[in-house]
C-alpha cells in the first residue's frame, strides 16, 4: 500500500509528465533525429533544467490541452459523462485551434459543434469510413482516468477510459492504447519508488491484461486480434537484449508514428528502458533520461515523450524532476492544482 503522500506526488509527477514532455517534444516533431540533433536535444534540456532564467513559455499542445479537458469531465459537480467531455474538447478547440491537433479528429469537434453535442460519439464512429481513429489521441489524455481510479478497480478505469475515448476514437487499435496506457500507469502508481524496479514482473503483469482485453474484443478484428499483445513482446525482446536496442531496431519493431499501436508501446518502452535504478538515488536522472530519450527517438516526439514521462512522474512521483524544467512549461501552476483536485476525491 502506498502513503498518502508518496501517493500525491505522484499524482503531481504524472500530469507533470505529460506537460513536460509535451511541452520539450513538439519542438522536435517530426525532425530527423541525426546525431547533430541529438546534440542540440541535449543541448536545450540542459539550459532548461539549469540556472533558471526567464523566457517565454514553451506551449503545450494538443496533448496536455486535451488531458485538461479529460480531468475537467472527471472533476465536473455532476460526474463524468460524455456529453460534458465532448463540450470540454468543443470549447478547448476553438479557444485555440493551433495546437497541433490531430489532421482527422478535428473534423469530430466541428461535428461536435454544429450538433451541439446531440450525439457525443457519433461523429467519432463515422471517422475514418466508419473504421474510427486509431491515432494515439485517445491515449496520450488518459493520465486524469488513471489517477481518478487509483482507488477503484481495473475493470472500472477500463471502462471509463473506454467511455472517454469514444468521443473521438472509436476504432479497437485507439481504445486500447488508452487502455495499455492507463493500465501502465495504474501499476506505476502502485509501486515504492525507493524500490528498484521490477521491469520483467512489471511488464508481464501489462502483458496478462493485455491477452484478456484482446481475447474478449470481437472477433471482426481480423489480423489485430493480438496486435498489443505483440508490441509487448517486442517491448519485452528490446529490454532484456535479446535484439539489440539500437534506435533502428527500435523504430522498426515499435515505430514512432501517431498511431496508437506504433506509439504507445514505444513510450512504454522508453520509460522502461530509462529506469532501471531507484529514487534513493535521487538523482533525478531516470525522469530526465526518459524525456530525452523519447524525444531522440523522433516521429511524434510530443506524445510519445509526454506518455512515457506521465508513466515516470507516476513512478517517481514529482521529485524526480527538476522544478526549473517545469517551470519553463506553460501553465505549469495549473497542472498542480489539478493534480491536487484529482486528489482530493480519493476515498
Ligand atoms: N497531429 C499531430 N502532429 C502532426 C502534425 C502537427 C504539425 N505541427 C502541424 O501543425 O501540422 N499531433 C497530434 O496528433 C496526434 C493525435 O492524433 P489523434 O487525436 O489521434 O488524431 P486523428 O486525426 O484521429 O489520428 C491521427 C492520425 O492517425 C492516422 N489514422 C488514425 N486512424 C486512422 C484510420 N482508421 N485509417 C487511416 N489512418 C488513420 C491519420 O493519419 C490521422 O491523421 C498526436 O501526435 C498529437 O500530438
Ligand atoms: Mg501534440
Ligand atoms: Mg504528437
Amino acid at each position: 500500500m502506498i502513503e498518502k503522500v508518496l501517493l500525491k506526488s505522484k499524482f503531481y509527477g504524472s500530469l507533470i509528465g505529460v506537460l513536460i514532455g509535451d511541452c520539450c517534444g513538439a519542438p522536435f516533431e517530426g525532425q530527423l533525429m541525426d546525431s547533430g540533433s541529438k546534440l542540440v536535444l541535449k543541448n536545450y534540456l540542459n539550459k532548461l533544467e539549469g540556472p533558471f532564467f526567464k523566457a517565454p513559455y514553451k506551449k503545450f499542445t494538443d496533448d496536455t490541452a486535451l488531458t485538461i479537458c479529460v480531468a475537467d469531465a472527471l472533476l465536473d459537480s455532476k460526474g463524468f459523462s460524455q456529453k460534458q467531455l465532448a463540450k470540454n474538447f468543443v470549447l478547448e478547440y476553438y479557444k485555440d485551434t493551433r495546437r497541433g491537433y490531430g489532421s482527422a479528429v478535428v473534423d469530430v469537434f466541428a461535428k461536435l459543434r454544429a450538433t451541439k453535442m446531440a450525439d457525443p460519439t457519433g461523429p467519432a464512429y463515422a471517422q475514418f469510413g466508419g473504421n474510427g481513429s486509431y491515432g494515439n489521441g485517445a491515449a496520450m489524455r488518459v493520465t486524469p482516468i488513471a489517477l481518478f481510479c487509483a482507488n477503484s478497480n481495473k475493470a472500472h478505469l477500463m471502462k471509463l477510459v473506454q467511455e472517454a475515448s469514444l468521443v473521438t476514437h472509436t476504432n479497437v487499435l485507439g481504445i486500447n492504447g488508452a487502455i495499455l496506457q492507463a493500465l501502465a500507469i495504474r501499476q506505476c502508481l502502485q509501486l515504492d519508488p525507493n524500490e528498484t524496479l521490477d521491469r520483467k514482473k512489471y511488464l508481464s503483469e501489462l502483458k496478462e491484461d493485455i491477452v484478456i482485453l484482446e481475447k474478449n474484443n470481437d472477433a471482426d478484428l481480423d489480423s489485430n486480434y493480438n496486435a498489443y499483445e505483440k508490441q509487448l513482446n517486442a517491448v519485452q525482446l528490446l529490454l532484456e537484449g535479446d535484439v539489440e536496442p539500437s534506435d533502428e531496431n527500435v523504430l522498426n519493431m515499435l515505430g514512432h508514428s501517431t498511431e496508437a499501436l506504433y506509439s504507445v508501446p514505444t513510450a512504454l518502452f522508453c520509460f522502461l528502458r530509462c529506469t532501471s535504478g531507484s529514487l534513493k538515488d535521487k538523482d533525478q536522472r531516470s525522469f530526465r533520461d526518459t524525456l530525452e530519450y523519447a524525444i531522440s527517438l523522433g516521429g511524434d516526439t510530443d506524445t510519445i515523450a509526454s506518455m512515457a514521462c506521465a508513466l515516470s512522474g507516476a513512478y517517481f512521483g514529482d521529485a524526480a524532476v527538476v522544478e526549473n524544467l517545469l517551470k519553463h512549461c506553460e501553465r505549469s501552476e495549473d497542472i498542480r492544482k489539478i493534480a491536487d483536485q484529482l486528489f482530493s476525491l480519493l476515498n
